[in-house]
């Protein structure tokens, strides 16, 4: 039979995707699957599960990245499809999870149909992409690439006071398999583009051309707690105070500079955070992103100068600390190339734009040619418990998917000088 007309089976997915929804599952229908949490386990042992039941060798590394794997005809690195299984506290049930189900999608249709890819095939799913319980974000890919060592990604705390290392160890997802782990021949990930521009342009598949930079501080500020009502405004060392008009400085910042630049004030922490003292300490967060990165070191460095300020005006100490910064990446040409012409194959319509979160793609794309497809986010929702996909957008996601990672498999796209997807 032609690999041309296989297609996946939407139910099937679907199915998945809301069993998978219930680990985690908040009243609001929402999922809450932290990094190394116990509903994050709940999440792992699910879908290792059906790794082994689609027949896939499962293996589990020293940070916990799942990597199941089918054999090929030929032996060599396999094609992987990887995303994410943890999610942010008020997380969705697609982002993420839709990357890795519809990877075992594709698997189970190809064993369904009784096939075996040229190359071998991988599925994966990495730890902590969204660094929002420990920072940096995308730590799972970043160590499977080298990028980070093991140990100090062990060492990381948990914004409640975890190591990292203790909490694979408590969950039994501290793996034994290697890191780095082996290079894959080529990587694809299919993801919600969790914003609102395919939705607002009329298209139903992103051709995603590459991540932008990322920029995570966290801000501390040391004032004085002094009495909210006796003590007059010239005698305060006001750490609230500091940390809201950071969070305007931010919006303001966005506004000048204009452009894709984007600033987040995400977390404020206050101490001792009651009404009647002004507060003597805060911990808060700026995540600044843009897609060019002179851009956003010029943001950086006014977010600096900001807080400089500010301190002398207001007599207290700031210190800062970096929790993740990564650059802007550009994906492969031919694999952008290829998830437009194949998307275009199944009759989609498809455009080409950046992702403006962080993906496990922008790290594999370190070693290996890496692409990523996107469907459309309903109102550009994500990170948020009402994230929705049209079913029939997830299914065409995924079969644009299988048809890409068959060309990867039965292929050498990236041999020849320049190729059509036939
Ligand atoms: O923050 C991000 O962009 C991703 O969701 N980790
Ligand atoms: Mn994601
Ligand atoms: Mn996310």
């Amino acid at each position: 039979m032609s690999t041309k007309t296989l297609h996946i089976d939407g139910d099937r997915l679907l199915t998945r995707l809301s069993e998978l929804a219930k680990r985690g599952a908040r009243d609001d229908g929402g999922c809450n699957r932290l990094a190394f949490t116990d509903a994050d386990k709940e999440g792992r042992d699910l879908v290792t599960g059906w790794m082994r039941e689609l027949g896939m060798a499962v293996s589990i590394d020293g940070i916990g990245n799942g990597v199941a794997r089918r054999p090929g005809r030929e032996e060599g690195p396999p094609v992987m499809i990887g995303s994410h299984i943890d999610t942010v506290r008020t997380g969705g049930r697609y982002d993420g999870n839709y990357g890795v189900l519809s990877g075992l999608e594709v698997v189970e249709t190809l064993k369904d149909a009784g096939i075996t890819t040229r190359r071998p095939l991988a599925v994966a799913f990495f730890s902590n992409e969204e660094g929002s319980r420990v920072a940096p974000d995308m730590m799972g890919s970043l160590v499977y690439v080298g990028g980070f060592g093991l140990e100090e990604a062990h060492a990381a705390v948990t914004i409640d006071g975890k190591r990292v290392g203790e909490e694979l160890a408590r969950i039994g997802y501290r793996g034994d398999a290697p890191t780095p782990g082996p290079v894959p021949y080529a990587y694809v990930e299919l993801h919600i583009e969790q914003g609102p521009v395919l939705e607002a342009e009329g298209f139903r598949i992103g051709a995603v051309t590459g991540v932008q930079g990322i920029s995570w501080t966290e801000v501390t500020v040391r004032g004085q707690s002094n009495h909210a009502g006796t003590t007059p405004m010239s005698y305060r060392h006001d750490a609230g105070y500091v940390a809201g008009e950071a969070a305007a400085f931010v919006r303001r910042l966005t506004k000048e500079m204009g452009g894709r630049q984007v600033g987040t004030v995400g977390s404020i922490v206050l101490e001792p955070n009651l009404v009647n003292v002004v507060a003597q300490k805060a911990v808060f967060t700026v995540d600044l992103r843009n897609t060019d990165e002179k851009l956003l070191q010029s943001a950086e460095a006014r977010l600096d100068e900001f807080l400089g300020t500010i301190a002398d005006a207001e007599a207290v100490e700031i210190s800062t600390r970096r929790l993740a910064r990564f650059e802007p990446v550009d994906f492969d040409p031919r694999m952008i190339s290829l998830v437009e012409e194949t998307a275009r194959s199944l009759g989609a319509t498809v455009m080409r734009l950046p992702a403006g979160a962080g993906h496990d793609a922008q790290m594999l794309a370190r070693v290996c040619p890496a692409g990523m497809i996107f469907t459309p986010s309903v109102k550009g929702l994500s990170h948020n418990v009402r994230e929705h996909t049209d079913p029939a957008d997830l299914e065409l996601g995924a079969n644009v998917l299988l048809q890409t990672v068959l060309t990867l498999t039965e292929t050498d796209p990236f041999k020849a000088a320049s190729w059509r997807a036939s």
